[in-house]
């Protein structure tokens, strides 16, 4: 079936396989967030879904890197997530970690997107990271995005 046809059904009645609570670190320590993840019923891919609060204060539309990074460590304030999952030894942006940006919308950000590239697998474990800047999308190793602002560990629910 298309994607499309079963997207929002999907994040309003069924419950994630996988989730993510994002925090802040020490620049935005206020900011929070949940973010789940979904198998798609193809069987192919996961639907993402991420809802931000108390984003950097932003007065026009501003974007916000955001990633799966290799490992699932936030302690430290995000120094030891190492690199943008990376499996096929990629070059940015086609790493398998790199996700849609993050628009912030005067402080926050609700996002949902299909991505037929991860499974919830590839990701449980890892750490989903929150950029300050834009990713550029052409800068390696990663886009150029500047500070983490937060991280969140991807757990299994239930
Ligand atoms: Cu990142
Ligand atoms: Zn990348």
């Amino acid at each position: 079936m298309n994607p499309n046809a079963l997207f929002s059904t999907l994040t309003m009645t069924k419950i994630p396989e996988a989730y993510a609570v994002l925090r802040g670190g020490s620049k935005y320590p206020s900011i929070i967030g949940t973010v789940n993840f979904y198998q798609h019923r193809s069987g192919i891919g996961i639907i993402v879904e991420a809802s931000l609060q108390h984003l950097p204060p932003a007065t026009a539309p501003t974007f916000l890197g955001f990633h799966i990074h290799e490992n699932g460590n936030c302690s430290d304030n995000f120094n030891h997530t190492d690199m943008h999952y990376n499996p096929q030894n990629a070059e940015h942006p086609h790493h398998l970690g790199d996700l849609i940006p993050i628009f912030n919308s005067d402080g926050s950000a609700y996002v949902a997107f299909y991505d037929s590239y991860l499974s919830i697998s590839d990701i449980m474990g890892r750490s989903v990271i929150l950029h300050e800047k834009a990713d550029d999308f052409t800068t390696q190793p990663s886009g150029n995005s500047g500070d983490k602002i937060g991280c969140g560990v991807i757990m299994a629910v239930n």
